[in-house]
């Protein structure tokens, strides 16, 4: 095994405002944002990209968003559907990787290091991950380098729907041509004390001296960034759970158009092979974290629609079903597949609790 490292990270595209517009797509060509009200001194939580172009952006008041963007379509954010959605694009990325740490609601570092996928190219399984996320109606962009500081970094150079890698003979020179501002962790106050200091990009911090970054910065924040400009991060993608899946699907033997013989499909074939499959323990008891069901099209394009639930349920199925049906536009349907994703023991236990 080398000993270089394979870290990918994976961030949505202005997330809560693609979400809002897989659902509203009538929002997809006006200026929009997630924020709360202006009279209740609400903020932005984010804008999509025709927004961002008169200057609304997370952070900002609601009330400066409008003066920015009189035009601005405001709308409250639905944290409970985000997640959901964040949800599926975990299912989808464990599917790839086993060593996945969720880093907010719409990040995730993968360590690709021993991926048996595509030969080990992390490149080539980003580009198959985030394909699958594009099957979902949103978009993502990543990042890949050996370290996970770049892979964040890197992340934004061909946002949005991009990725770049950052090969390991080239992380110093990538880090040497780094405004300090991207670097995380250097917010407007540390940014002023480093120009202040005549350092602006990372080279300067390459060819400084370890003594004159902590007397700026402090001893923790001047170490740390003087390590990573050297493109030293130890820090692991941190597993907080392995969700394990199990599933059964059917390519037809004829394309079908009706929603009725879909269903006939999964209540007598799939789902009795699903049971058989999972033994009787996980059939009856909360051992499921949640279910899903995916369809393919005949143009070959798929999709999927997923709940969470803590104990198998037939009608679930039916129900994700006729979802993911809805988005058929005329299409017919040449494979049904149905999942379930396996609760870890920690969630059983929980779960166990609960109740
Ligand atoms: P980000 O990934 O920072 O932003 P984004 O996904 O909207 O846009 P980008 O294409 O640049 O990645 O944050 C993810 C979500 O978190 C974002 O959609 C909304 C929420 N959020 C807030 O609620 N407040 C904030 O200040 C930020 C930065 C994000
Ligand atoms: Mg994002």
């Amino acid at each position: 095994m080398s000993s270089v490292r394979k870290i990918a990270l994976l961030d949505m595209d202005a997330f809560f405002a693609a979400a809002e517009q897989l659902r509203h797509p009538e929002l997809k060509n006006r200026p929009f944002a997630i924020g709360g009200s202006p009279q209740k001194r609400g903020v932005i939580a984010t804008a999509n990209y025709l927004a961002r172009r008169f200057g609304v952006k997370s952070a900002i008041s609601s009330a400066r968003a409008l003066q920015l963007c009189p035009q601005l379509t405001l709308i409250p954010g639905d944290y409970s559907y985000y997640k959901q959605l964040s949800g599926q694009v975990a299912d989808i990325i464990h599917r790839y990787c086993d060593k996945v740490e969720q880093a907010s609601i719409d990040e995730f570092y993968l360590d690709l290091t021993d991926s048996p996928h595509f030969q080990g190219s992390a490149s080539l399984i980003m580009e198959a991950i985030r394909s699958e996320i594009r099957e979902l109606g949103i978009t993502a962009s990543a990042g890949i380098s050996s370290i996970k500081m770049v892979a964040k970094i890197a992340s934004d150079d061909n946002k949005p729907d991009g990725q770049k890698v950052v090969p390991p003979e080239e992380l110093f020179s990538y880090l040497a041509k780094l405004p300090l501002k991207r670097i995380p962790g250097v917010g407007p106050s540390s940014l002023a004390k480093l120009q202040g200091g005549g350092f602006y990009l990372g080279a300067d911090i390459q060819q400084a001296e370890l003594g004159d970054l902590t007397s700026l910065l402090g001893e923790r924040h001047g170490q740390s960034l003087f390590n990573r400009c050297q493109g030293i991060d130890p820090r692991e993608v941190v597993t907080e759970r392995v969700r394990k899946s199990k599933g059964v699907e059917n390519t037809l033997a004829e394309d079908i158009d009706q929603l009725s013989q879909a269903e006939a499909i999964i209540s007598d074939e799939l789902y009795p092979e699903l049971l058989r499959r999972l033994g009787e323990p996980v059939a009856s008891q909360f051992k499921i974290h949640s279910q899903t069901v995916k369809l393919k099209f005949n143009d070959f394009s798929q999709t999927t629609a997923s709940h969470s639930c803590n104990r198998l349920s037939a009608v679930l199925f039916i129900q994700l079903l006729r979802d993911a049906w809805q988005r058929s536009a005329g299409r017919s349907v040449r494979l049904i597949g149905i999942s379930v994703a396996l609760a870890d023991e920690g969630e059983q236990r929980q779960l166990e609790l609960d109740l």
